[in-house]
């Protein structure tokens, strides 16, 4: 029998693949839910859950939903490459909002980032979680500054984050690239609800993918101060996936793979090690 959150979450990107999965999974558990996005929720709500339509803009909405809730699960925004003016409303100014009501709520908010934020480092690289930054494009930047966000409002004003470099959450994975950077639904979700039960997080980094044996790029995060530990694999996958490879030399050759690609307008590209040389 699951623990029970003292406050309600709010949690925004309801409406999205991911939003849609984590609501049948902690409605399940009976948590009360206050739910937001963009688009109209698709699914019947589950008990204990309330649903209102919200654009991440308008910060007077934000803070009103966020009335009384004790944890925020942010998937709300942008959530995949798009040009900078489409990603820098939702994702900049609308991350603003979240933290200036968890500020206000003093509420943990629990931050969807992406592998995109250091989608530039490449496949044979084994990562802490305080690597640096090497966004692969507008989406993975604004990852980055929303991490960077969490931490500031940690030293600031106390509001404690987990931040989640998700990699890639699917219902199975489906090319060579994610046996390494797949998470199930099921580690997800369980994910989550270590996030928002755990008594005391600070600001932290998890990188969110399941226990594929190829999972090597990524070490030493804050999974076992959360009690995480991912059960699931894309292993079972690698006979069929082994040859689902793009051909392009981009793509392949970092941990973002084809946000890599997208615009990439380099006549050569960089060394194989990313340093000052590299200009
Ligand atoms: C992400 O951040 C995206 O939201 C998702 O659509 C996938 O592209 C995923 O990364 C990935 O890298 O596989």
């Amino acid at each position: 029998m699951s623990d029970t959150p003292a406050k309600p979450v709010l949690l925004t990107g309801a409406s999205g693949a991911l939003g849609r999965v984590l609501v049948k999974a902690l409605g399940a558990l009976g948590w009360r839910l206050v739910l937001t996005d963009i688009a109209p929720f698709p699914d019947p709500l589950p008990a204990g859950a309330q649903f209102t339509k919200a654009d991440l803009s308008d910060g007077v909405t934000i803070l009103r939903l966020a009335e009384g809730c004790g944890t925020i699960i942010h998937l709300g925004g942008v959530s995949v490459e798009r040009p900078f003016e489409e990603v820098i409303g939702p994702n900049i100014r609308g991350l603003y909002h979240i933290y200036e009501a968890a500020r206000r709520e003093k509420a943990r908010v629990i931050f969807a980032s992406s592998n995109h934020s250091i989608g530039f480092h490449e496949r044979g690289e084994s990562l802490p979680a305080d690597t640096q930054f090497l966004p692969d494009g507008y989406y993975g930047l604004s990852k980055a500054y929303g991490e960077l966000m969490g931490r500031m409002y940690w030293f600031k004003h106390g509001v404690e984050s987990v931040n989640v470099r998700i990699g890639s959450a699917t219902k199975e994975p489906i090319n060579a690239r994610m046996l390494a950077s797949w998470m199930s639904y099921g580690d997800f979700s369980r994910l989550m609800e270590r996030c928002v039960l755990t008594p005391a997080v600070g600001s932290v980094v998890i990188w969110g993918a399941s226990n594929n044996s190829r999972m090597t790029w990524w070490r030493d995060d804050s999974r076992v101060a959360l009690g995480w530990t991912p059960v699931d694999s894309a292993d079972p996958f690698a006979g069929q996936l082994a040859g689902a490879v793009s051909g392009d030399p981009v793509e392949e050759r970092y941990m973002g793979g084809a946000y890599c690609s997208i615009d990439y307008s380099r006549s050569a590209p960089p060394p194989p090690v990313w340093g000052e040389d590299d200009v």
